[in-house]
């Protein structure tokens, strides 16, 4: 990764917001506290093999108990907002009857941040479904769209008055290709069908929560967050690669983008994915719903992919990189993958490694990546919509290295961030209406199938003690939230381009 051109102080636009995020089952802990039950996460942990070390959501980084504490943290971060999740399981212990105790929870969550002058952004669903909706067939039957549109309904109802920014959906490709098709994360099912019927009835669920919400609060703002890919063929000029990074792109990111906000599937999509019965989940209207216009599209953005037809020659692909989001420690092609392919379609999409440093997920590190992503978004799909675009996840694992005297000097995750907040703000002077970033993580936290095994926080959490220790990352970071700009890079800082 060649050193970014420039590394002189970046001013960010006036009012840019800076947040950090987290999701309810990653942090929480306290499972089985004030009523909640168990949510599909709580039920896959107890899988043997599932989850790295056997870990478990128990008890996380403990914020149930010590939210006033974390709240205090994010002050001293200077931090603008804060992008947490509710947990469905909490709010809602048996998918459909309200859990007074649960909400007050993130009342008075929502409360602190207030007091501290943290704008609170809300995320109705981080991939935690309550399994009892799991035991009635979870997102691969329709029902369920219209109980995540209840509770959107008994959250607004609850915290409507304090909460202004609403997010429907972390990153659906995750909940149903990850979920429903390789079976990585929970529930653990593996079966391309299923997971293209939770897919299209995810989204049909956020459509129904934007109608709901809608028509009682006009004035909230209202979005959804994705995950994306940047697809580039590995030889531009095979156009059998082509196609790969087509098809990559189709599965990723259109398939998502286009029915919310241009009301239709993807014609080359639908092709692509019609022995699989595709048509027939779909029903009349739903497109209509789905397409319900949005205030926002929350960006996350991790990595980018080479794409090929065909598998990448042995050489080169180093042993024990982390495949595509499990607990595996394949090289991309490897058989994993061949056989545990989230993807419903996986024929002839091979990802190839580029050499780029890659973190400790085994992800290549690539921020232009992100500016062409956000400028494509804007032209494509937000811009003629005037839907305002936010990063809402970036952010990076790298193991802590922590002195004798506690500090942990993270200059990799610092420059990583620093990278992409540079690529960040190449889209915006390219046009691109990016109004804010949140930074993944706040803390160390549960890396869902990888247990506590990797570390993305901008501040540090002993899973011991639970004791916190800001990272220089975080120190840092508080000083770009401060002056909303980034501070001049010294070239010869290490980080991810030196590695
Ligand atoms: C996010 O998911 C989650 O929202 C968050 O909860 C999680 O902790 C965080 O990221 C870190 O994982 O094909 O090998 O190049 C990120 C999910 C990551 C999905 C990158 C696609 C491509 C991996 N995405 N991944 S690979």
């Amino acid at each position: 990764l060649p050193a970014p051109a420039d590394t002189g102080r970046v001013a960010f636009p006036d009012g840019f917001l800076w947040g950090t995020a987290t999701a309810a089952f990653q942090i929480e802990g306290a499972s089985s506290e004030g009523g909640r039950q168990d949510s599909i996460w709580d039920a896959f942990c107890r899988i043997p093999g599932a989850v790295r070390n056997g870990d478990d959501g128990t008890v996380a980084c403990d914020h149930y108990h010590r939210y006033r504490e974390d709240v205090a943290l994010m002050k001293r971060l200077n931090l603008d907002t804060y992008r947490f999740s509710t947990s469905w399981a909490r709010i809602m212990p048996d998918g459909k009857t309200v859990n007074a105790e649960g909400l007050d929870f993130y009342s008075r969550l929502v409360d602190e941040l207030l007091a501290a002058d943290v704008l609170p952004w809300l995320t109705l669903y981080h991939w935690d479904l309550p399994q009892a909706l799991e035991e009635l067939g979870g997102w691969p039957s329709r029902d369920t769209a219209y109980r995540f549109a209840d509770y959107a309904v008994a959250v607004h109802e609850a915290l409507g008055d304090r909460v202004r920014v609403w997010t429907t959906l972390n990153e659906p490709w995750c909940s149903a290709f990850l979920g429903y098709t390789s079976g990585a994360h929970a529930p653990g099912k593996k079966s391309p069908e299923l997971g293209l019927a939770a897919a299209h009835h995810l989204m049909l669920g956020h459509g129904l929560a934007v109608e709901a919400l809608r028509e009682r609060d006009p004035e909230a703002s209202l979005g959804i967050t994705l995950n994306f890919t940047v697809s580039d063929p590995v030889d531009p000029s095979d156009p059998a690669d082509v196609d790969a990074a087509r098809r990559d792109d189709g599965m990723f990111n259109r398939i998502f983008l286009d029915p919310i906000l241009r009301g239709a599937y993807p014609q080359d999509l639908l092709d692509d994915v019609a022995h699989l019965g595709f048509a027939d989940v779909v029903r009349a209207g739903d497109l209509e719903t789905i397409s319900t216009p949005i205030d926002v599209l929350g960006v996350n953005y991790y990595n980018g992919g080479a794409v090929s037809a065909r598998p990448q020659q042995a050489q080169g692909t180093p042993e024990g990189t982390a495949g595509p989001d499990g607990a595996r420690e394949t090289p991309t092609d490897g058989p994993v993958w061949e056989t545990g392919s989230p993807n419903p379609v996986p024929d002839g999409i091979h990802h190839h490694s580029r050499g780029l440093p890659t973190t400790d997920m085994g992800w290549e590190v690539q921020p232009e990546g992100l500016t062409r992503l956000l400028v494509r978004l804007q032209q494509d799909y937000t811009g003629p919509r005037g839907t305002a675009l936010f990063v809402t996840e970036n952010g990076a694992a790298y193991p802590d290295v922590v002195q004798p005297d506690g500090s942990v000097d993270d200059q990799d995750r610092l420059a990583f961030i620093d990278a992409h907040l540079r690529a960040l703000k190449a889209a915006i002077d390219a046009g691109a209406d990016v109004r804010g970033y949140f930074a993944w993580s706040l803390m160390d936290n549960f890396e869902w199938a990888l247990g506590y095994s990797k570390r993305f926080g901008l501040v540090r959490v002993d899973y011991e003690t639970q004791e916190r220790t800001v990272k220089a990352s975080g120190r840092w970071y508080a000083q770009v939230a401060r002056d909303n700009a980034l501070p001049a890079r010294t070239v010869d800082t290490p980080g991810p381009a030196d590695k």
